[in-house]
Formats: C-alpha cells, sequence, structure tokens
C-alpha cells in the first residue's frame, strides 16, 4: 500500500488525494501537523529536502512534488486515465499544472496565510517562539514571504499580487471551459485535479463571489464536487477548526478582496 505523508488542508495534499481517490487507491496516512512543524523534522527532511508536504512512498520508493507524485500515480494505477488521448490536450494539461508551481500555489498560500492561517501561527507563542517557527521554513524566499504574511496580514506587499493573480486563475479558467467541461476538453484530468484545491480555497475563504462572477468555473465546480473522489479526498479531511476561521475571517475581509480588484 501507498504510504502518504500530508495534511488535511494542505491545496498539495488534497491534489495527491483527489488522484489517488480518483483511482481507487487507498492508503496508508502520515498525517502532519504543519504549524507544530512536523515537516521540518530531519527525519521528513530526509524523504522529502523541501521540508513540505507531501511526499509518497511506493514500493520502498520516494516520490515528492506533488505535481510529480499525480503523474506517477496516473501511470501506475492507469485505470481510469486522468489525462486525454490527445497529445495537444495533455500539452494543455501540464501548462495548468505547471503554473502552480510557478507562483500560482505561493499565491494561494499568501492569501491563506493574510486572512485567515495568521492567527494559528501567532495564537499562543512568545515572539522567539514564532519566530523560531517562520526561520523553520526550507526555502529562503518562502521563509520571508511567510514571515511579512503572518506578520503584517492583509498589508503585506504579497497580499495584492496575490489576489490579482488568483483571480487571474479564474479568468483563465473561465475563458477554458468556453470550449469544453473539464480544463483541457472533454476529458477530465490530472489539470481538473490539481486546480481543484484551489478554488476550493477561494471558496473556503468566503470570496465565493469571485467564482460566482465566472460562471463556467462556477459550473465546473459543480462538476467537480459531484465527484466521488471530492468527498473522500477533501471533504472528509476537513479540519473543522481551519474552516471556521476561513469563514470568520474571510467574510471581515471580503470588501478588502474587492477594493484590491477594484483597483482601489
Ligand atoms: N511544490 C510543492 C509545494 C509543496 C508545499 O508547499 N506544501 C505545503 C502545504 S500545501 C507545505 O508543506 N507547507 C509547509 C511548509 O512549507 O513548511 C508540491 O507541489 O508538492
Amino acid at each position: 500500500m501507498i504510504e502518504l505523508y500530508h495534511n488535511g488542508m494542505s491545496t498539495c495534499s488534497q491534489k495527491v488525494r483527489l488522484t489517488l481517490a480518483e483511482k481507487g487507491q487507498e492508503f496508508e496516512s502520515h498525517h502532519f501537523n504543519l504549524r507544530a512543524g512536523d515537516q521540518h523534522k530531519p527525519e521528513y527532511l530526509a524523504l522529502n529536502p523541501n521540508g513540505v508536504v507531501p511526499t509518497i512512498i511506493h514500493h520502498g520508493k520516494v516520490i515528492y512534488e506533488s505535481a510529480v507524485i499525480d503523474e506517477y500515480l496516473d501511470e501506475v494505477f492507469p485505470d481510469p486515465k486522468l489525462h486525454s488521448a490527445d497529445p495537444y490536450e495533455r500539452a494543455r494539461m501540464r501548462i495548468w499544472v505547471k503554473q502552480l508551481d510557478e507562483g500560482l500555489h505561493a499565491a494561494s498560500a499568501t492569501i491563506s496565510a493574510c486572512i485567515a492561517f495568521r492567527y494559528q501561527f501567532m495564537e499562543g507563542k512568545t515572539e522567539a517562539e514564532l519566530k523560531k517557527t517562520l526561520d523553520g521554513y526550507v526555502d529562503p524566499d518562502k521563509r520571508a514571504r511567510m514571515t511579512e504574511n503572518v506578520m503584517k496580514g492583509v498589508d503585506s506587499s504579497f497580499f495584492r499580487p496575490a489576489i490579482k493573480r488568483i483571480a487571474k486563475m479564474l479568468d483563465d479558467m473561465h475563458e477554458s471551459l468556453a470550449k469544453g467541461p473539464w480544463l483541457t476538453g472533454d476529458t477530465y484530468s490530472l489539470a481538473d485535479v490539481a486546480l481543484t484545491p484551489y478554488v476550493t480555497r477561494v471558496a473556503h475563504l468566503q470570496q465565493n463571489w469571485m467564482i460566482t462572477a465566472r460562471p463556467r468555473v462556477a459550473d465546473w465546480l459543480d462538476r467537480v464536487r459531484v465527484r466521488p473522489a471530492y468527498k473522500i479526498a477533501l471533504e472528509d479531511w476537513v479540519n473543522p477548526d481551519f474552516l471556521s476561521l476561513m469563514e470568520a475571517r474571510g467574510s471581515e475581509n471580503r470588501d478588502g478582496v474587492k477594493a484590491v480588484l477594484h483597483g482601489e
């Protein structure tokens, strides 16, 4: 059986759980507390030197990077296929997936931290303890970004560009979905898997208005949500404390998000 190192609310972990669920694969769960820094412990860094989730172990082989894991799972468990038979649609699928590692995931992590998760980082910690947590980030760019996001919230210099990047993601999806029910056409693929957690996060952060303003994305999300894998991979792993924090802080910040997008 596959071993999965992951976290219930982590978007990258959700991507991999969705693929596993679509393939009907169960897994042995190693659930990490990311706020406690489980992912930065030396024994985990020996598996994944980037100090992030997810990681899988399959037949004794370690694989990390959610996009790489998803392609691997699609190859080793070919039924049902999560890619189109058409090479051009497969190329488009990879463009969707690649964007996440080119700033889109960071934008989602930024808005989540600035609006909501910063309160978890700060709760009950002295200044020195908070510094130690933030210094734990392996990647120096991420360390700088998350430090500012946690300390300054929606006043972080990373917040406005991140909101705009998420709006662009939704615009691009709305445009693509004019051509078919799924992001690359008629076939539900790893592109749909990859984007599902990020659109869900927009909804969890109470910015559903950004989705309903793009009706093809809203319809796509409706189609995604009725797939059995959505419940297995996302809903069944939701942490209610995270959800209620995102609900409360997201509602509070709705006007601020609107102001960013309306150029105020
Ligand atoms: N490119 C990586 C990004 C992984 C990533 O950033 N994971 C986040 C959760 S979604 C994480 O582990 N954050 C905790 C940390 O950076 O310490 C992937 O796709 O697997």
